[in-house]
Formats: structure tokens, C-alpha cells, sequence
């Protein structure tokens, strides 16, 4: 042990206790403001194999903290200044560095009144280093692992929410699938809500590809999901249900208002400019179905009555909005809810 360190009284940095193995260049960040301090915190970290940067500064440790993103903080507990207690409050506080691990160190072994304050402001650990500089490096290790086990969890945790939003997204326009509107709108006839369905169908789409490509087909359908989406209200639903079909799912509409709501969207749909389309004109046909909690309907006939709608609008010559007949009051559940026409048929090229 160098001399100056013996006359500190500070304990040896390396007794029988290895070094240790550092999973992948872990870094640490040192604060001290005194210089001698610092380096010798410094030196024993950089011998455990860690990446170490050093500053005097609270302020200045913010900000490297925000730049550098060290694994961990080792920080002076200053017994009578309040500067590291301060940065341990501010780190806890910026989403940066909420989760890097703080560890108080200090010269003197503190008082059970500092090392609480410390602990409360945000740290994690403190020890007395300079007098058990081998407890320092276990807990620094303890520390370090433990980050790693949160980060690991946190990347599984975000897999997992990836792997959910892919299985409920459509690829190609960012919109719910079908499976989603499926679920929303089976939940929505369990819960007796009243709410109602818009099958959303592009007119003629199959001349659009046959005439400009199937990309410029999907940048087309790209706009639509996007028009569709804006003049989506929070609290409803728009999804695609398949080819060149989208669905919409509104809350606690009537009939009047659903079919107001219908007519925006085959007028938004119809303004739109594409530039890729140049004079091909782009319409869509809706039908539209309500809900009524009381009529004992099924999603599966709900679905089949806004399709013949869609099929009405479509024979009646498209770029227009059809409203289902409601479903007969008080008759037993209907599979196919369809007045006058069968729920998957639609004139010459209409289908999914
Ligand atoms: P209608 O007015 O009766 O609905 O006629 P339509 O041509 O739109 O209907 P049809 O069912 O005959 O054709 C649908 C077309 O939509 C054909 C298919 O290639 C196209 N389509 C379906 N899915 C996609 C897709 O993901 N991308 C592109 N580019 N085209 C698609
Ligand atoms: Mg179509
Ligand atoms: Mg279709």
C-alpha cells in the first residue's frame, strides 16, 4: 500500500477477495471532490476491469452521466454539504438515469443519520470505502449484477410488448388487424355496448393495381388507413380487415350519426390527393351496422348485416354509405342477419 494511503489509515485495496470479471467493458463513474480520494477510487475500479471516468462536480456529473450512461455512480456523501445528496434526488429524477445504480462512498464511516439521508435521496448502497475498500468492490459487483438483471428483464419485457404489437398490427398500414377487431368488437357484444361497425371497402381497387403496380396499390392504401386514422375519435377503432378493406368501430352512435360519421369518411377518402393515383379517381362504399345491447345479435351476425350493407352500397354504385337494417327485434340469434342478399357476395368484383 503506498505510504500516504497507510498514513490515511485506508484498509489494503486488494486482499484475498479476485478481481472481478466484468460481463461486457462495464463503466463506472467516480465523483469526489477531493483529488487524492478520487484517484484512489478511480485506480481501484479501473483494477477490477471496470471502463472509469472521474469528475470533481455534481453539475459536471449529470451531465456525463446523460453522455457517458455509466453502469454505475460512485459518489462522495458529503456529512456536511448536501451537493451529493442533490445529484442522487436529480439522477433519480431524469428518465437518463433513473435506473443507474448509486453507491455512497466516504472518507470517514458516516453516521446513521448521513447514511439514511443518502439512501432516502436515492441511493442504493453506501459503505465506508476507505476502511473496507473489499466490501466496496462486492457491492459495486452486487450492484453491477443486479443492473444487468433489470436490463435483461426490461429487454425480455419490451420483446415481449414488440412481439404483442406485431400480433395485433398490420404491417402494411400500421393499423389494427383483423384478429384485433375481431377481439374489440366480440368484447363489445359481451359487454352489451352500444356501438356500431363500418365496413370501409376501396372501390374498383383491383383496376388500381392492374393499371400502376401493386406498390403504388399499397402506397394507396397507405393513404386511405392514414385518412381513415385521422378522422378516427379517440376511444374508437379503425383496423384493416383484410385486402382492401378497413373496419371502423364506433362507440354510443345512433343510427343517424353513424351513417354522419360514414359519409366524412367517403368524403375525406374521396378528397384525398395522391399523387401516384394522377386522375384515377378513388372512392370507397361503406355499410354500416348498430349494435343494439338488447337484440341478443352476435358478433358473427352483426358482421354479416354491415357486409350486406357494404354489398348494397356497392350494387347500388359505390362511393356511397348504406346503413344495415337493424336486426328483428325479439328473434332468436340469426347466424346471418342479412336483409335481402348473402353476407359474403357482392356484385361483379366485390369480395374481401
Ligand atoms: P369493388 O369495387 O367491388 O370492391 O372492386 P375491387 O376491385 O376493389 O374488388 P376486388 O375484390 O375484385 O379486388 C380487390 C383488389 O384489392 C384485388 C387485390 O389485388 C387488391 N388488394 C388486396 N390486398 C392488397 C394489398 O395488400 N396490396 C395491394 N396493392 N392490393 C391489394
Ligand atoms: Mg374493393
Ligand atoms: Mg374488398
Amino acid at each position: 500500500m503506498p505510504s500516504e494511503e497507510k498514513r490515511l489509515g485506508w484498509g489494503p485495496a486488494f486482499s484475498h477477495l479476485p478481481k472481478a470479471v466484468p460481463e461486457r467493458g462495464e463503466s463506472v463513474l467516480c465523483v469526489h471532490e477531493d483529488e487524492l480520494c478520487r484517484r484512489w477510487l478511480a485506480d481501484l475500479m479501473r483494477k477490477e476491469g471496470y471502463d472509469v471516468d472521474e469528475t470533481a462536480s455534481t453539475t459536471e456529473a449529470i451531465l456525463m452521466v446523460a453522455q457517458l450512461q455509466p453502469d454505475l455512480v460512485l459518489l462522495e456523501l458529503n456529512v456536511v454539504g448536501t451537493a451529493g445528496l442533490e445529484l442522487c434526488g436529480e439522477l433519480r429524477m431524469l428518465e437518463v438515469s433513473r435506473d443507474v445504480p448509486i453507491v455512497l462512498v466516504s472518507r470517514e464511516p458516516a453516521t446513521e443519520e448521513a447514511v439514511a439521508r443518502g439512501l432516502l435521496a436515492g441511493a442504493d448502497d453506501y459503505v465506508a470505502a476507505w476502511q473496507r475498500p473489499t466490501e466496496l468492490r462486492a457491492r459495486v459487483r452486487v450492484q453491477l449484477r443486479n443492473k444487468r438483471y433489470r436490463d435483461a428483464l426490461r429487454r425480455v419485457r419490451g420483446e415481449r410488448e414488440n412481439f404483442r404489437r406485431q400480433a395485433a398490427i398490420d404491417p402494411l398500414t400500421g393499423l389494427l388487424n383483423r384478429r384485433s377487431l375481431s377481439q374489440i368488437i366480440e368484447e363489445k357484444v359481451s359487454a352489451a355496448e352500444t356501438f356500431s361497425v363500418l365496413f370501409i371497402d376501396a372501390d374498383h381497387f383491383k383496376a388500381v393495381n392492374d393499371r400502376l403496380g401493386h406498390a403504388i396499390g399499397d402506397t394507396v392504401l397507405r393513404s386511405i388507413a392514414d385518412c381513415l386514422r385521422r378522422g378516427t375519435r379517440s376511444g374508437d377503432y379503425c383496423g384493416r380487415y383484410g385486402g382492401e378493406e378497413f373496419v371502423l368501430v364506433a362507440s354510443q352512435l345512433d343510427s343517424e350519426q353513424v351513417r354522419g360519421l360514414a359519409e366524412r369518411h367517403r368524403q375525406a377518402v374521396g378528397l384525398l390527393e395522391i399523387p401516384e393515383l394522377g386522375a384515377t379517381p378513388l372512392t370507397v362504399s361503406i355499410g354500416a351496422a348498430v349494435f343494439d345491447p338488447a337484440s341478443g345479435e352476435t358478433s358473427s351476425a352483426l358482421l354479416h348485416r354491415a357486409d350486406a350493407a357494404l354489398y348494397a352500397a356497392k350494387s347500388n354504385g359505390r362511393n356511397r354509405v348504406e346503413m344495415a337494417e337493424p336486426p328483428a327485434p325479439h328473434e332468436p340469434r340469426t347466424e346471418s342477419g342479412v336483409v335481402g342478399g348473402t353476407a359474403d357476395s357482392r356484385p361483379e368484383s366485390g369480395g374481401r
